[in-house]
């Protein structure tokens, strides 16, 4: 199984970036808008015996929900990606990434999150700026990956919230 841990947008984040990407001349492959998403930690191809203790990970969180930006439209040439990337990240974007990449003994990345819009891209698009897109992240997700299509198709297998400070524990 391939797998990795990521947010999933709601419908209205999903509509305000499919917006963004339809106001790029984009080249290459476009994401299908239902499988947006930022992934926080890829763990890669795992035996199907390794998922219980994925689950355990993703259930042993114990992360505050965070708001963050995407704001800025990004063509990275090595990956031949465009995409829409957060300039800063919040220190709860940050606690969820470190605790998820440490968790799966990951090296620690820089921490670039982004929603990958298009793929094979191999021209720079023409520079845009991005009206923000404001994401609540309430929860986060193991998803799988099958790669055997054209477009990469993607499962949620399970989904933990994260942590709402003003509700009283
Ligand atoms: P992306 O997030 O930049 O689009 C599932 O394949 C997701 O994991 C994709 O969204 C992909 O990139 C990311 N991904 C794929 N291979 C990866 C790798 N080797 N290291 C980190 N992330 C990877």
């Amino acid at each position: 199984m391939r797998l990795f841990f990521a947010l999933w947008p709601d419908c209205d984040v999903t509509r305000q970036i499919t917006d963004t990407a339809h106001q790029l001349n984009l080249e290459g492959r476009r994401v299908d808008p239902k499988n947006y998403h930022v992934t926080l930690a890829f763990v890669g191809e795992v035996p199907a015996t390794k998922l219980a203790v994925l689950q355990q990970i993703g259930r042993s969180v114990r992360a505050p929900q965070f708001t963050f930006e995407c704001d800025s439209i990004e063509f990275w040439r090595e990956p031949q990606v465009v995409v829409a990337a957060a300039r800063t990240a919040p220190p709860g974007l940050v606690a969820l990434w470190t605790t998820l990449n440490e968790a799966i003994g990951l090296p620690r990345e820089r921490l670039r999150a982004h929603v990958t819009l298009a793929r094979k891209v191999t021209q720079a698009p023409v520079p845009q700026a991005m009206s923000p897109v404001v994401w609540r992240a309430t929860n986060f997700s193991l998803i799988c990956s099958d790669t055997g299509g054209v477009e990469s198709a993607y499962t949620v297998l399970d989904t933990w919230s994260l942590l709402d400070k003003t509700e009283n524990h």
